[in-house]
């Protein structure tokens, strides 16, 4: 009797125990985030989700109202889209923590904000889907942390990344801005 009841104790406490490291694990802290994009005066253009998977971050990207054509989209460094009238320089450079330098195309690279780029069609709308491998929304596999102290933004430019010269490929001014937040 009394062993029957010290092993029920046992496994209670198991699934107790099980239960609060599924709770505390990074890998289950955030398995989404969401970044609302803003334009040069601070409106609301898209939105974009960042769904964590097994081997990397699947970002779904939709938007309206862009210049058509090819456009860099990167994650940044800084999870602030504060400065519009600045063209957001306050969300930093790349998300780099392993200081590579830029382009997907790059021997030495990429770095771990690059991604491919968007093409938004005459009509000014964008929908698209990337997965990278170089980032993780917690940092999982020793991928680039996207929601580390100072969180991360996603920057598009106004122009094609050629995914090779420094610092960012030629994409020069930043366009759209979204903060990228947990949910
Ligand atoms: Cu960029």
């Amino acid at each position: 009797m009394r062993t029957t009841r010290s092993l029920a104790l046992t496994l209670s406490l198991s699934v107790l125990t099980a239960s609060l490291a599924i709770l505390s694990s990074p890998a289950t802290a955030a398995e989404r985030a969401t970044a609302t994009i803003i334009d040069r005066d601070g409106k609301a253009v898209g939105a974009a989700t960042l769904t964590e998977g097994p081997h990397g971050v699947l970002i779904h990207v939709a938007a309206k109202g862009l210049p058509p054509g090819p456009k860099a989209i990167h994650i940044h460094s800084v999870g602030t889209c504060e400065d519009p009238d600045k063209g957001f320089v306050a969300s930093k450079g790349h998300l780099n923590p392993h200081a590579k330098p830029h382009g997907l195309m790059n021997p030495e690279g990429p770095d771990a904000g690059d991604l491919p780029n968007l093409f938004v069609h005459a009509d000014g709308s964008v929908e698209a889907e990337f997965f990278t491998t170089l980032a993780s929304l917690t940092g999982a596999g020793e991928r680039a942390r996207i929601l580390d102290e100072d969180g991360a933004a996603l920057v598009i430019h106004e122009n094609r990344d050629d995914h090779l010269s420094q610092p960012i490929g030629g994409a020069g001014p930043r366009l759209f801005c979204g903060v990228i937040e947990a949910q």
